[in-house]
């Protein structure tokens, strides 16, 4: 007997099938951020990055180039198991021959690179505008901007992308997830909390305003509780951006280090999911704060996996990744980050949770306790490995051989 065959059986006895796991987690797409790999630059402007957002650290070898980011996320694509789907901002436009289109000029032909290299790996891909990092950021404003030119060229900029949203869902096939967030706030106390947040209102209103096909484009809208030096004041708050989102029938989505340290984002998903058709996270790791540190197997990680798959919502939450560690190899990063999530995900897959529910139902909160803690120590690393294994990726810490070489022979030659 195999390790995994003995690992289907115990689980079977808790009434899971492990192979219906493994098939479901194969279907799950998970929307892999582009900007782990050059720490948020893009390769639009060389400004620096801004938007109250850090990378911290100077690890070498990060990607300058389209083509070496394109290389490093095939690089890290080939050690993570499952699907995947690509997740762009506007600042990775890729113009040739010595074009160039400011962000409220950008057309769809300035992501064709990208439309190419989705199609060729059969990836969706999702978007987001970039309301940072760029000269027309003026005193960290934009769609809440008073001034209406610095206002109306990032209204400019969100009509843009909405149309490439769309050239992405129709070229690949696959609906695209469109995610607007700005980092308009204020660093001390407002005199005036209304009106940026009118304006950022008005703002989305208009953006909306382009037309587009509500089945291949999902817009969805993501609050923050502070950003560094934008301490005081957010405009996209949690109460503003849910009411929005709720006014306009888009979608709304949570990143799990937008919120004070002891909220957790597991516990907002089943009331979001009661009143949206469909929901859109972004899973991070804060430390201390919005540190986008690399995903790992933690309890709130998984907890946000179980809310997924025991609320029966695989079909109805969009999954993505957001950190960027410029500590450490910047590949790695997305490797451990993205087997994290996987892994999280297959572990809620393999809970029963109906067995659970009904306990807690019949109020046996003893046996519930009792049971949840027995389930942490059965063999999920060897239904994983098998899923690895089947997915055609390295099993166990192997990966990271593969992360040395390619350290050696491509990152330290940059
Ligand atoms: C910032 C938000 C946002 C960004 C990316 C780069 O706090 O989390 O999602 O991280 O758009
Ligand atoms: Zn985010």
């Amino acid at each position: 007997m195999t390790r995994y065959e003995y690992a289907k059986d115990l689980y079977a006895k808790i009434g899971i099938d492990t192979e219906a796991a493994i098939e479901k987690l194969s279907a799950l797409p998970i929307s892999m951020h582009c900007w782990q790999g050059d720490d948020v630059v893009g390769f639009d402007s060389k400004e620096a990055l801004s938007g109250g957002i850090q990378t911290t650290g100077n690890y070498p070898g990060k990607a300058t180039t389209p083509e070496e980011l394109m290389a490093d996320i095939d690089k890290a694509c080939s050690l993570i198991p499952g699907k995947k789907k690509l997740n762009l901002h506007a600042s990775y436009a890729i113009f040739e021959g010595g074009e160039f289109a400011d962000r409220d000029a950008i057309e769809p032909k300035h992501f064709a690179k990208w439309v190419e290299y989705a199609k060729e790996r059969g990836m969706g891909i999702d978007f987001n505008p970039t309301f940072f990092s760029h000269p027309m950021v003026k005193d960290n404003l934009t769609l809440s901007s008073p001034d209406e030119e610095v206002r109306t060229f990032w209204v400019n900029h969100g009509k843009a992308c909405l149309k490439i949203a769309q050239y992405f869902a129709e070229e690949t096939g696959v609906p695209c997830v469109m995610n607007i967030w700005i980092p308009d706030g204020y660093k001390d106390i407002p005199a005036d909390r209304f009106s940026p947040r009118a304006r950022f209102k008005k703002s989305l209103d208009e953006i909306l305003e382009v037309p587009y096909d509500k089945s291949k484009v999902y817009i969805t809208l993501e609050s923050k509780v502070f950003g560094i030096g934008l301490e005081s004041y957010t405009v996209g708050s949690a109460e503003f951006s849910l009411s929005y989102v709720n006014y306009k029938g888009i979608t709304p989505l949570m990143d799990n280090g937008h919120y004070h340290p002891t909220e957790v984002v597991s516990d907002k998903i089943s009331s979001l999911l009661l009143f949206n058709e469909k929901i859109a996270l972004h899973v991070t790791r804060g430390v201390r704060w919005d540190s986008d540190h690399v995903v790992i197997f933690d309890d709130e990680t998984k907890e946000i996996a179980k809310e997924i798959v025991s609320n029966d919502a695989l079909d109805r939450v969009f999954i993505a990744t957001d950190y960027f560690d410029a500590s450490i190899n910047r590949v790695a990063a997305w490797v451990i980050g993205l087997r994290n999530v996987q892994k999280a995900m297959l572990n809620a897959l393999l809970t029963p949770h109906a067995m659970l529910r009904d306990l807690q139902d019949s109020a046996n909160t003893t046996k519930l306790l009792a049971l949840q803690e027995e389930l942490k120590t059965y063999p999920l690393a060897d239904v994983w490995n098998e899923y690895c294994a089947r997915c055609g990726v390295p099993v166990g810490e192997s990966w990271f051989e593969e992360i040395e070489k390619y350290e050696a022979k491509v990152l330290s030659k940059r």
